[in-house]
């Protein structure tokens, strides 16, 4: 048995996992939780993230107006399945005018880390950079500098700091839909100045895991396991009919997370209900947060849907690890 480390969350949103049922990732089964008009200016909404809060969640999410153009939105819950989205987009305080300026904000994540909730998001500046907040409340929000040069995507923080100092995975990238991407590591000592990037994995080549053969980025916070840190992450494979985005996961070292320890070669969900493989981009399933429980093992997934709608799924850290160690890619 793994354990995870962290806090009880005996309210964790779940669903046991259907009789018969192979697969180590299975779908609540009334996805979608949230509909592409749940607030009256949305096309869509998806690629959102939520965390615990207070009695119930909170979450930041990503809705595309119907002018289509992206940025996030703060909401709240009571069990993690029914959200309340305000229908304002967040506004950041700062210092500096310069870089609180909008472009525009997609794929949210949030991290809780030493009583703040940060917000890490695709900014525009001057092409897709890593934007960094913080709330306390989800009512006001302070924005910090973007953490890397133009271009980046997937800036996904760790919930605490690794050899004193703070850590976020991200994802390189271009101006567009980006035809390659590996994971990349780096830290900093007050979540302004980034350095020491460091190489984690990449693309595979060849038939070995075609779905990931394309680019890889990462997904929700990693989760700390008395393993090393799960990470659940996207990745594409090129088709005929375009890009194609399914979940994987891997394991990285405590301590020195750039180091894969396992990874699994089988993808753990891809698109394959109607709402993953239908919407304004098909075959997208693209998972931004996970909610875990300590106690039991539980995790629920939260990822967007053909870039449409968000859905729910469940897991458990056995799940994943058994499914990593049977399944693994190795060389
Ligand atoms: C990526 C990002 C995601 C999106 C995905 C599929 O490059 O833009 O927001 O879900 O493409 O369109």
């Amino acid at each position: 048995m793994s354990r995870i480390i962290g806090n009880a969350l005996p309210n964790i949103p779940w669903q046991e996992k259907p009789a018969g049922y192979t697969m180590p990732v299975w779908r609540y089964s009334e996805n979608p939780i949230i509909e592409r008009d749940a607030i009256p200016s949305s096309n869509s909404i998806f690629n959102s993230a939520v965390v615990p809060f207070e009695d119930g969640f909170a979450g930041v999410f990503r809705c595309d107006s119907r002018s289509v153009s992206m940025d996030i939105f703060p909401g709240f819950s009571k069990d993690g399945i029914h959200w309340h989205i305000n229908p304002n987009p967040i506004v950041f305080e700062g210092e500096d005018p310069e870089i609180t300026r909008r472009e525009y904000r997609y794929d949210p994540r949030v991290c809780y880390m030493d009583g703040r909730y940060y917000i890490t998001w695709c900014n525009g500046y001057h092409g897709p950079t890593i934007g960094i907040g913080y709330t306390y409340d989800f009512k006001t929000f302070h924005q910090l500098e973007n953490a890397f040069l133009p271009y980046n995507r997937n800036g996904v923080l760790f919930p605490r700091k690794i050899g004193g100092h703070y850590a976020m995975l991200s994802r390189p990238s271009d101006t567009g839909h980006t035809p390659f991407g590996d994971i990349f590591y780096s830290v900093s000592p007050d979540l302004t100045f980034w350095g020491k990037h460091r190489y984690v994995m990449g693309t595979v080549a060849g038939d070995a895991s075609a779905w990931q053969s394309k680019k890889i980025g990462p997904g929700p916070i990693p989760i700390e396991t008395d393993e090393g840190w799960l990470l659940i992450y996207h990745g594409v494979i090129n088709t005929c009919n375009g890009f194609v985005y399914r979940m994987g996961c891997a394991l990285l070292d405590i301590d020195e997370p750039w180091k894969v320890k396992e990874r699994s070669a089988y993808y753990i969900l891809g698109p394959e209900k109607l709402y993953e493989l239908t919407g304004d981009v098909p075959n997208v399933t693209f998972p931004c947060a996970a909610l875990t429980d300590a106690d039991t093992g539980r995790i629920a997934i939260y990822y967007g849907c053909a870039d449409t709608v968000t859905g729910l799924a469940f897991t458990t850290v056995d799940e994943l690890l058994s499914y990593m160690k049977a399944h693994p890619l190795r060389g």
